[in-house]
C-alpha cells in the first residue's frame, strides 16, 4: 500500500529543498551591481605611477625582462608630479560625460600610490617613502572625484612583482595558458603575502571607502590559493555596498572584457576597459589614439548591449593629462551631453535583429533611442515594432520625422517594416539619435511571416 505523507510534512520537505537549492546557489560567486553602476555607463580609468617617468609602460617590463628591475624602479627617484591636480582631472572627466573614475593604487610593480604601512621585503614601498613627491596621491584623487559628484573606484593588483613573497611571478609566459592550480612554492611566504594583501586592502577600504574595487592580476594563482572567497566575504563585510570586478577568480560582481567589444555580451553585468591609444600608462611615443567618433561608437555599442565603457587615460610624469587625450575627452563630452537622455539610466535596446545599430530604451520601455552612425543617410528601418509610435523625432533638433510602415498584415498582427526618413543630406557627424516615443512599453514581433493566408 502506497505510504502517504501528511500535507504538512510534504510542504516542509519542499521548502527545505528550495532552501537548499537557494543556499547552494548563493555559495557560488553571485554577481550583483548597484543601480548607480548600471546607470553610469561611462567611466574613466587612470593608469598612473612611476612608470610614467620614462614611459616604460605599467610594470610589464619587469616581467618580460625588457628592462632591468632596478632601472624600472629607478623611475621612482624622478617621480615628482608637481602639476598633479585631481580636481582638474575631475573637471575634464565630467566634461567628457563620465560618471565614475578608477585610479591604479598599486599596479603589478608593487609601488603603492598611498602611504601603505604594509612592508614589501621589509620596507614600505610607496610614492610616499620612495619618490620626491613624498605624499599620498590616492586621497586627493578620491576627494576631488567625490567633490565633483563621481563614484570612485580603486584599482589594485593582486600580483606583485616586487614582493619576494609573491610565489607565482614568472610562472606564466605571455601567450601560454596561465597555470590553473598554481600552488605557491612556500606556504609561509604565501601566508605572509596574503596577509600583506589583506593589510593593504583594509587600508584602502578604511582610508578611502571606495565605491568599487577594480582588481587585476589574479591569473597566476587559483582562486582557492588566493583565498578569493574569504577576500570577497571580508571586503563585503567592510562595505556591503562595494562593487567588486570579475578579476577575483570569478568571485566578483561584474565582468571586465578588455580592449575589445564583446561580440556576445557576458551573462553578468559588464564593463569594457579600453586604452585611448595603445598603452595603459603614459608613453609619449604612443600617439595612436582612437578617434572621438570611434570611442563614441564603442561607448554606445557597450551601452546598447547592457555594459559600461571604462576608458583609460595615462597621465604624464608631471600629473597632467596629455593634450591629445584632453581633446578627445572634450569631443566625446559634446556628444554625451547632447544625447545624455539616450545614454545614462537607460536599458539595452532591442536586439540587432530589429535595428542594425546600437539602440537603448528608457527604463519604462516607452521611449526608444536609435543611434545613427552612418552618413549620408536617407532612411533607417526598424523591423517588428508592434507599437504605433506617438512621436518620432530627431533628438538633436526635436524635428518630427516622416515615417512609413511597409509590408506586414495588421489583421494577422504582423507589423511589417518601419521606415523613418531623416532630414535630406543629414550629416550625422559623431552620430545622431532618433527618438521614438510610444504610449505603452515597446512590443516586438519576432515571427517569420509565411504566406498570409497560411497564418
Ligand atoms: O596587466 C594589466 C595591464 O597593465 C592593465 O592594467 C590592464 C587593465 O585592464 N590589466 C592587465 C592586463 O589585462
Amino acid at each position: 500500500m502506497r505510504k502517504t505523507f501528511p500535507k504538512q510534512v510534504l510542504a516542509a520537505a519542499i521548502i527545505a529543498c528550495l532552501a537548499i537549492s537557494i543556499s547552494a546557489k548563493s555559495e557560488k560567486p553571485a554577481g550583483s551591481v548597484p543601480q548607480w553602476f548600471k546607470d553610469a555607463k561611462f567611466g574613466i580609468f587612470v593608469h598612473w605611477g612611476i612608470y610614467a617617468v620614462d614611459g616604460t609602460g605599467a610594470s610589464w617590463g619587469i616581467f618580460n625582462k625588457s628592462i632591468p628591475y632596478g632601472k624600472y624602479m629607478s623611475q621612482a627617484d624622478r617621480f615628482d608630479p608637481k602639476k598633479y591636480d585631481p580636481a582638474k582631472w575631475a573637471e575634464l572627466f565630467k566634461e567628457a560625460g563620465a560618471k565614475y573614475a578608477v585610479l591604479t593604487t598599486k599596479h603589478h610593480d608593487g609601488m603603492a600610490l598611498w602611504d601603505t604601512q604594509q612592508l614589501t621585503n621589509g620596507e614600505k614601498l610607496s610614492v610616499v617613502t620612495k619618490t620626491p613627491i613624498g605624499r599620498d596621491l590616492v586621497g586627493p584623487f578620491v576627494k576631488a572625484m567625490r567633490d565633483a559628484g563621481f563614484n570612485v573606484g580603486l584599482y589594485y593588483s593582486w600580483l606583485d612583482w616586487s614582493n619576494k613573497d609573491y610565489a607565482a611571478k614568472g610562472r606564466w609566459r605571455r601567450g601560454e595558458a596561465p597555470p590553473k592550480n598554481t600552488t605557491p612554492e612556500n606556504e609561509d611566504k604565501w601566508k605572509r603575502f596574503l596577509a600583506f594583501i589583506d593589510g593593504q586592502l583594509k587600508e584602502l577600504c578604511d582610508n578611502y571607502k571606495p565605491d568599487l574595487i577594480w582588481f587585476d592580476g589574479d591569473w597566476d594563482v587559483s582562486p582557492k590559493d588566493w583565498k578569493m572567497a574569504d577576500f570577497k566575504k571580508k571586503l563585503k563585510s567592510w562595505d556591503p555596498g562595494v562593487v567588486l570586478n570579475s578579476r577575483m577568480g570569478g568571485y566578483g560582481d561584474y565582468d571586465t572584457p578588455e580592449q575589445g567589444i564583446p561580440v556576445v555580451p557576458p551573462k553578468k553585468y559588464w564593463e569594457l576597459c579600453m586604452t585611448m591609444n595603445r598603452t595603459w600608462g603614459y608613453n609619449k611615443f604612443d600617439t595612436k589614439h582612437k578617434s572621438a567618433f570611434q570611442l563614441i561608437r564603442i561607448l554606445m555599442e557597450c551601452v546598447s548591449m547592457g555594459g559600461n565603457l571604462l576608458l583609460n587615460v595615462g597621465p604624464t610624469p608631471d600629473g597632467t593629462i596629455r593634450p591629445e587625450q584632453v581633446a578627445i575627452l572634450k569631443k566625446i563630452g559634446v556628444w554625451t551631453h547632447k544625447y545624455a537622455e539616450a545614454i545614462y539610466g537607460t536599458i539595452p535596446g532591442p536586439a540587432r535583429i530589429h535595428y542594425g545599430f546600437p539602440s537603448t530604451l528608457s527604463k519604462d520601455r516607452k521611449t526608444l533611442y536609435l543611434c545613427v552612425f552612418n552618413s549620408p543617410v536617407n532612411q533607417i528601418l526598424f523591423k517588428g515594432l508592434i507599437n504605433k509610435p506617438k512621436k518620432i523625432t530627431l533628438m538633436a533638433t526635436g524635428e518630427e520625422l516622416k515615417r512609413e510602415r511597409v509590408g506586414g498584415a495588421p489583421w494577422m498582427h504582423i507589423p511589417g517594416v518601419l521606415f523613418i526618413t531623416l532630414p535630406k543630406g543629414l550629416e550625422v557627424g559623431y552620430g545622431t539619435v532618433v527618438k521614438i516615443e510610444m504610449d505603452e512599453p515597446i512590443k516586438l514581433y519576432t515571427g517569420k511571416p509565411g504566406a498570409i493566408e497560411q497564418n
